[in-house]
């Protein structure tokens, strides 16, 4: 028999890009004050660096693989704020926001990307691979799909030690269309294991969009045939990621098993620093930097409430920056690996 199709793939992926996903009716986190500086102090933590990082690579500082993740900060700082200690988090590649909001030293971060000791892989890991037990950050894994096993292994690992802590388990749109995340979803839910699925739905995976790549592009329905609710959320707004955020991580502590949140939201570079990204036009992405930006919707708010000025707002950008090249200046000048440490911390 032959199945229905009531809308095209391309009709589907313009319906929810993240212009469309502003204008849904999701529930919104009505933030308070502190919230909202928390909020921007945190995406513009992210973006500094991530700038930063940009041009330390392209004055040869950093070598190797570095995805940048300006325009996606609202989606880990959502989902920051609404975790507490002894969650875990994991995700892809693109991971250096994640380490930022998890609490991790700017510092060892930009040294890992520049390869030096300071690093937290002692400048041997690079960008895709840097870990903190203390902040219970679990990666950075440069391949695709598989933080999801291991995020859902930290979520069983939870489960069969007794605590009521969630596993917040990042992966891509691209990545959603792996065998190993529908193994990750049916043991997950056969064994009611306390992880959050976040799918960051960027509309591209490498140079592919979304309607090209995606049978259902609909990714949080992903869970349907094994009974895994999914929400989409407007991942551009920072209080939207926060309400979802909460309400997952609320039914996974309960013991109600897992759950799929996908968040609209969109890359303004290039998959990595070596792509140009000839695949999408300039309108484009300046649509949405234009409209939806997360950090200037909290720019806006702040100033339309008047709880900051101009002047309050510069300022905080300039502590940020500062922080950001107190960190650039530390992983310019930190020594690289003794050559001795060549063969230590790998596996044999
Ligand atoms: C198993 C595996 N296959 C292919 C690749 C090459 N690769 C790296 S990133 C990527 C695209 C993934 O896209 P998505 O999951 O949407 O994440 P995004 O880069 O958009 O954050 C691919 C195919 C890889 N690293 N690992
Ligand atoms: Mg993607």
């Amino acid at each position: 028999m032959a199945v229905a199709k009531t809308k095209d793939a391309d009709q589907v992926a313009e319906e929810r890009s993240p212009a469309a996903a502003a204008t849904q009716a999701g529930p919104i986190a009505e933030f308070t004050k502190e919230e909202e500086f928390q909020a921007l102090r945190q995406m513009l933590l992210i973006r500094r660096f991530e700038e930063k990082a940009g041009q330390m690579y392209g004055m040869g500082l950093i070598g190797g693989f570095c995805h940048l993740y300006i325009g996606q900060e609202a989606v880990v700082v959502g989902m920051q704020m609404a975790k507490r200690d002894g969650d875990q988090m994991i995700t892809g590649y693109r991971d250096h926001g994640h380490m930022l909001a998890c609490g991790m030293d700017p510092k060892g971060v930009m040294a890992e990307l520049t390869g030096r000791r300071g690093g937290y892989s002692k400048g041997k890991g690079g960008s895709m691979h840097m870990f903190s037990r203390e902040k219970n950050f679990y990666g950075g894994h440069g391949i695709v799909g598989a933080p999801v096993p291991l995020g859902t292994g930290l979520a069983f690992a939870d489960k069969y030690r007794g605590n009521d802590n969630v596993s917040l388990t990042f992966f891509g749109d691209g990545a959603a269309n792996q065998g190993q995340v529908y193994e990750s979803f049916n043991m997950a839910e056969l064994w009611k294991l306390p992880v959050v699925y976040v799918i960051e739905n960027n509309r591209y995976a490498m140079g592919t969009a979304v309607t090209r790549s995606s049978a259902q592009p609909d990714f949080s329905k992903r869970g349907v045939s094994f009974n895994i609710p999914g929400v989409q959320v407007d991942g551009m707004d920072v209080r939207a990621v926060k309400a979802a955020a909460d309400e997952a991580i609320a039914w996974c502590r309960a013991g109600k098993g897992p759950t799929i949140v996908e968040m609209m939201t969109y890359r303004y570079r290039g998959h990595s620093m070596s792509d140009p990204a000839k695949y999408r036009t300039k309108e484009e992405v300046d649509k949405v930097r234009t409209e939806h930006d997360p950090i200037e919707q909290v720019r806006a708010r702040l100033l339309a409430k008047k709880w900051a000025s101009e002047d309050e707002l510069k300022k905080i950008d300039a502590a940020v920056r500062a922080v950001v090249n107190e960190a650039a200046e530390f992983a310019t000048n930190d020594p690289e690996p003794d050559p001795a440490e060549l063969y230590t911390d790998v596996y044999r």
